[in-house]
């Protein structure tokens, strides 16, 4: 009988824990061995000498074909969003299903299916964004949705509409310590913010650069305390999005070494953008505008002090793409718009592993098995998918990257497959690059040229997180 569809041979293959020369038998969807010369005469064999084998990106935090307000439309749907999240080494992602108000949680994931059918060239699985938590999407929707794998919510202290109040939040923190959810919360102050951006637009400040002086680290950080409180309060776990600095990270970690569990995320628009960014000439830096907004050379090192320390746990990419040009995107209102009008949001779902690997392991701030922990074995531990996805072992899918450390690549907009028509990364020169990806046991990229197919990508059902609070 046929022992191995594929056999990975001659790399070095990095998880979390282990960097180590073996060769990946392949059977179906699954690896089912991990050793020194195997061998299948009928096995299609994959030359990795001199390549990293690692487990498939896992980006947990994306925006893909999400509805953004009146006007506003994502530059990528499932098709360019996923297609481009494989080019970049991906293998697993996590869009939100966002639930519009007067909707109840079931609907809005069945609308997320829809957009999705058919068209993921990678798989998929969503979080359910909160914004209007009646006492029956709390008391009866979410047993029911994390009892079909729904296990992940993602709720907003700002923006209009959207925000919850504290004694909403702290509702929500109660169901989710009832039936066992995870809940993600994205911390800047709704009343900090509005008077910022009240004082900004009466001073006649309109310009994209207006956007980071309406959000200060102290809007962020109070907000990023206020969270670790009343999860504090209700005794559950809690995660941070897109932690932007020092001061909200300070708060994280001062919770962390309280033994609470909190735990955190970060981007690569932290480690490489600046507030700077976003007052380039003209209404340039409305491509950087993205919230929180990048930050200052100190907030760089602290969010790099972060990753290394462990006080990050995930490194997402946050991918928010809205086009630069034309009627739908950031500046769909002209030149003359005003920062909160720009659509919110930055593309990066395609260089978030080359970013991390060159920035971070080329650089010696974080180890290969760092990289593979902050890219994807964590978030798929985080998120109930471990150990199906996120690592290479026997039993596990059959999500491989064959990373090639030493390629040199300038980042540009033309070797991008997102659909977005920038990226804020223009010219930056990366080394190392993801050359060939299998999904579940299918090679979708072989040497840098794709080989998958649209709709290969499948909704993943996931556990309840193991630091769900257990019911
Ligand atoms: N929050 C996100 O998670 N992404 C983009 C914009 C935002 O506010
Ligand atoms: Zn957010
Ligand atoms: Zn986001």
């Amino acid at each position: 009988m046929k022992q191995f569809d594929t056999i990975i041979r001659g790399g070095t293959v990095v998880t979390a824990g282990d960097t180590i020369q073996c060769d990946v038998g392949i059977k179906g969807e699954k690896i089912i061995a991990l050793g020194s010369n195997l061998e299948d005469d009928s096995a299609k064999v994959i030359d990795a000498t001199g390549l990293l084998v690692m487990p498939g990106g896992i980006d947990s935090h994306v925006h893909i074909d999400q509805a953004s307000g009146p006007g506003i439309v994502m530059a990528d749907d499932f098709d360019t969003g996923t297609l481009s999240a494989l080019c970049g080494g991906n293998t697993t992602v996590m869009p939100f299903a966002f639930q519009e108000k007067g909707q109840s949680l079931r609907e809005a994931v069945n609308d997320y299916h829809e957009k999705a059918k058919g068209k993921s060239w990678i798989d998929h699985s969503f979080h359910i964004i909160i914004s209007d938590p009646t006492p029956q999407a709390l008391g009866q929707e979410i047993p029911a949705m994390v009892n079909d794998g729904y296990t992940s919510f993602k709720v907003y202290m700002t923006y209009e509409g959207l925000h919850l109040n504290d004694r909403e939040i702290i509702d929500l923190l109660a169901s989710a310590r009832q039936h066992g959810a995870f809940i993600m919360v994205h911390a800047e102050g709704y009343d900090t913010l509005r008077y910022m951006i009240e004082q900004l637009e009466s001073d006649g400040c309109t310009k994209p650069f207006g956007h980071a002086l309406s959000r200060p680290q102290v809007v962020e950080r109070e907000a990023t305390h206020r969270a670790i409180s009343l999860a504090e309060f209700i005794d559950v776990p809690m995660l941070l999005v897109h932690v932007s600095g020092r001061e909200p990270m300070e708060q994280i970690r001062w919770a962390q070494q309280r033994g609470l569990k909190i735990f955190a995320e970060t981007c690569p628009q932290y480690l490489l953008l600046t507030a700077d960014d976003l007052d380039k000439d003209g209404m340039e830096g409305a491509k950087y505008i993205c919230s929180p907004p990048p930050r200052d050379p100190d907030s760089q090192k602290a969010c790099w002090e972060g990753l290394q320390q462990g006080v990050f746990q995930i490194f997402s990419s946050d991918h928010c793409p809205f086009l630069i040009e034309g009627t739908t995107g950031k500046l769909r209102e002209g030149d003359k718009t005003t920062f909160q009008r720009v659509a919110n949001g930055v593309p990066g779902i395609e260089t978030r592993l080359p970013i991390l690997f060159s920035e971070g392991v080329k650089k010696g701030r974080i180890d290969l098995n760092q990289f593979v922990a902050l890219s994807s074995t964590n978030h798929a531990k985080m998120y109930g998918l471990y150990p199906r996805k996120g690592t290479i072992a026997v039993g596990s899918d059959a999500d491989i990257t064959l990373w090639d450390p030493d390629k040199k690549v300038t980042i540009t907009q033309d070797i991008l497959h997102h659909g977005c028509d920038y990226t804020p990364y223009e010219g930056l020169e990366v080394t190392g690059w993801p050359v060939t990806v299998l999904s579940r046991g299918t090679l979708v990229m072989k040497n840098g040229k794709v080989t998958g197919k649209r709709g290969h990508g499948c909704y993943l059902s996931r556990d309840k997180s193991p630091h769900a609070t257990v019911p």
